[in-house]
């Protein structure tokens, strides 16, 4: 066994005992560490310095109590979390997640991935996430406000415009970035930029809504075309049916290509004329319904009760999931395999367990893990702060062309970074590496802090 492989084993090791049973957390992890094997081999200074370990330590984690009152009265306790996990290269960003699945294990996974996806980017921003096990699923507005303004009043105490910005995620969209930054605003003045994904009436960017979908599309976009390729006639899947699918779809109709479905966590739709995105943002934006009321508007459309996306029998050429973590298992992976895929593309945050991602590599078909092919919503992100910091806001054609420059960069980084390490074609070694490689710089450069 080499050294690198022991040093690498050793470290699993440590990881596994101190967060034990925190499966999506480990499983991250367990993605992340062999595939940086290459670059420590190369370059032995980051092992003997042990970096990595330092590195896999967050700097802080928060953990909180959110009382709130629903609308009957009723006293209701929820927990809020925000992991701070590395600073090396600019404030934490990372979004906030209310879903009932949330825990310190998965937000420890997002905040692991976040560090690499934002380091890719090539903009000034550390990682983090946070989020809540409260459910807005079925709250009236008002109970969504009296949350958000009792989880802020605790979560205020540790950000800021240069310290840590939150965004969205699952269940966070403008609705509850507004009363957020409201109840922050009461707190501690007007601070523009201290959440991102801000409604566009007061300093939030053109294509922050649009920017993590139309960017996973500008991302398969160039790899298409570096293989002398594009969307143009091309079969697409999709799952999820929230902020990253609907401008994913939107997207890739722009560029000529079909998406034939989308799902939500009670089942799936196939359209066999093409998702309506005009529909399906009626349906989820602004009534806030379920999917199951799209084929009462789109009759020749066929809602499937319970299942899932990946078990569609009909053939594709590029899957693009956008719904949740470990949505696909090897076994859909293989069903994906048979339906004809090439091109797999997450725009979810793990949505590929680790055993499906061998599927996709022992069958040839290209991978973008999500760190590289969803940046997008969070350069988008990024450029928000800068536009806040200028005072200034930007075009919509400015934000875009820039998105689309910053996707074309991250593939290229991944691709390139895959063959110099001689790994060529396997984009996720080369979105860790290249992410790693320069997050591990920074802080050697910093000193042990
Ligand atoms: P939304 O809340 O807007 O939409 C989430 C979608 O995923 C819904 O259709 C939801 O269905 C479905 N979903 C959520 N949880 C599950 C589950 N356990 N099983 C099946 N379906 C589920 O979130 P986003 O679109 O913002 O986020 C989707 C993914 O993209 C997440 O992995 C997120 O981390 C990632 N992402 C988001 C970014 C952003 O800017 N928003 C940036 C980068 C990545 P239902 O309504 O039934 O729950
Ligand atoms: O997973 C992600 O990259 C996000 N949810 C977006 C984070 C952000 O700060 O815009």
């Amino acid at each position: 066994m080499s050294k690198v492989t022991e040093y690498l084993q050793s470290i699993m090791t440590k990881i596994e005992e101190k967060n034990s049973g925190e499966s999506e957390y480990l499983q991250a992890i367990h993605e992340f560490i062999p595939t940086i094997t290459p670059f420590l081999e190369k370059n032995p200074a980051y092992m003997e310095q042990n970096i990595l370990e330092i590195l896999l330590e967050p700097e802080r984690i928060i953990q909180f109590r959110v009382p709130w009152q629903d609308d009957q009265g009723n006293w209701k306790v929820n927990r809020g979390f925000r992991v701070q996990y590395n600073s090396a290269i600019g404030p934490y960003k990372g979004g906030l997640r209310f879903h009932p699945t949330v825990s310190a294990s998965v937000v420890k996974f997002l905040g692991f991935e976040q560090i690499f996806k934002n380091s890719l980017t090539g903009l000034p921003i550390g990682g983090g996430k946070g989020g809540s096990d409260f459910d807005p699923k079925g709250k009236s507005d008002n109970e969504v406000m009296r949350f958000c303004q009792s989880f802020m009043t605790e979560l205020q105490k540790y950000i800021g415009p240069d310290m840590d910005v939150p965004a969205g995620d699952i269940g966070v969209g403008g609705r509850e970035i507004g009363y957020l930054f409201g109840a922050y605003k009461r707190l501690n003045g007007y601070h523009t930029g201290v959440l991102t994904g801000k409604p566009l009436s007061y300093w939030g960017s053109l294509v922050r809504t649009e920017a993590t979908g139309y960017g996973l599309v500008y991302f398969v976009k160039h790899l298409l075309a570096d293989q002398k390729d594009s969307f143009s006639g091309k079969k697409v899947i999709v799952s999820g049916s929230g902020n990253v699918a609907i401008y994913a779809i939107e997207k890739v109709h722009e560029l000529g290509g079909k998406v034939y479905t989308c799902s939500d966590s009670s089942g799936y739709v196939y359209d066999p004329d093409g998702i309506d995105v005009a529909l399906l943002k009626e349906l989820k934006e602004v009534k806030r319904a379920r999917l199951s009321e799209y084929p009462s508007a789109r009759p020749k459309a066929t809602y499937y009760a319970g299942e899932s996306v990946w078990t569609s029998t009909e053939s594709y050429e590029i899957a693009l999931p956008c719904a949740t973590q470990n949505e696909i298992t090897s076994e859909l992976a293989q069903n994906l395999v048979t339906q004809g895929v090439k091109v797999v593309a997450e725009g979810a945050n793990m949505p590929s367990t680790l055993a499906a991602v061998h599927v996709y590599q022992e069958h040839g078909i290209q991978y973008g893990p999500g760190k590289a092919a969803n940046a997008g919503g969070v350069a988008v992100s990024a450029l928000e702060m800068a536009q806040n910091s200028q005072r200034l806001p930007w075009t919509f054609e400015q934000v875009d062309q820039e998105l689309d420059k910053i996707m074309a960069t991250i593939f290229e980084t991944c691709r390139d970074t895959a063959k110099e390490y001689a790994v060529p074609g396997d984009l996720l070694s080369g979105a860790n590496i290249a992410g790693f490689a320069k997050v591990t710089q920074a802080m050697i450069s910093q000193g042990l802090v």
